[in-house]
């Protein structure tokens, strides 16, 4: 049965330095919120697991260590990623306007088999800081989100916590739907004709 089976998930956070990433991706592992642990992460994921719908998965949240200044991370970080969070900062227009950079880059490192459908969550970060400082309405963002296909979005704050459990949830529930469709391609994989393809070639003396 596939429930019994172990699921992994691997979800992925992109966006600009100092949006908060690894504030978020801390706030959800670990329930904190510091700048020690990130003086020493060294891995590149944190797992967490967590129950869908009674099944027990694992969550597999890939963080940059810093490249993303440069845009340069590598087709392993990308590769395989059932879920992509892209990620920017409420009182930063210019890292809310570089999400349709990483939402490309995305796609074009990761290439996933059907682009239109792939799961991305958006997440708008640093709500906690005063209304006055905030440079990028819900509402703009959620227009955003909406021409891209409806992409959940969520307000967060790493550091008081606010809506990141509801958030990576989704994340994990929409990485899940991803997976299991994977799972269903790859049980029933292209037949390969091989009297068809024998009979169309002409030069074949077998
Ligand atoms: P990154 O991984 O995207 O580069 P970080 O971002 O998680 O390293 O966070 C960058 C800075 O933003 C850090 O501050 C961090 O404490 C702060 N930060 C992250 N999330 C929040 C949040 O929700 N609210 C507020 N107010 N600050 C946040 P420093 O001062 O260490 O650069
Ligand atoms: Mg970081």
């Amino acid at each position: 049965m596939s429930s019994r089976k172990k699921v992994l998930l691997k979800v992925i956070i992109l966006g600009d330095s100092g949006v908060g990433k690894t504030s978020l991706m801390n706030q959800y592992v670990n329930k904190r919120f510091s700048n020690q642990y990130k003086a020493t992460i060294g891995a590149d994921f944190l797992t967490k697991e967590l129950a869908i719908d009674d099944k027990l998965v694992t969550i597999q949240i890939w963080d940059t260590a810093g490249q993303e200044r440069f845009q340069s991370l590598g087709v392993a970080f990308y590769r395989g990623a059932d879920c992509c969070v892209l990620c920017y900062d409420v009182n930063n227009a210019k890292s809310f306007e570089t999400l349709d950079s990483w939402r490309d880059e995305f796609l074009v490192q990761a290439s996933p088999r059907d682009p239109e459908n792939f799961p991305f969550v958006v997440l708008g970060n640093k709500i906690d800081l005063e209304d006055s400082k905030r440079m990028v309405t819900q509402r703009r963002a959620m227009n955003w989100c909406q021409s891209k296909g409806n992409i959940p979005y969520f307000e967060t704050s790493a550091k008081e916590g606010i809506k990141v459990d509801v958030a990576f949830e989704t994340i994990a529930q929409n990485a899940l739907k991803k997976e299991s469709e994977n799972e269903l391609y790859s049980d029933f994989p292209e037949p390969i004709r091989i009297d068809q393809d024998a009979a169309r070639d002409p030069g074949c003396a077998c």
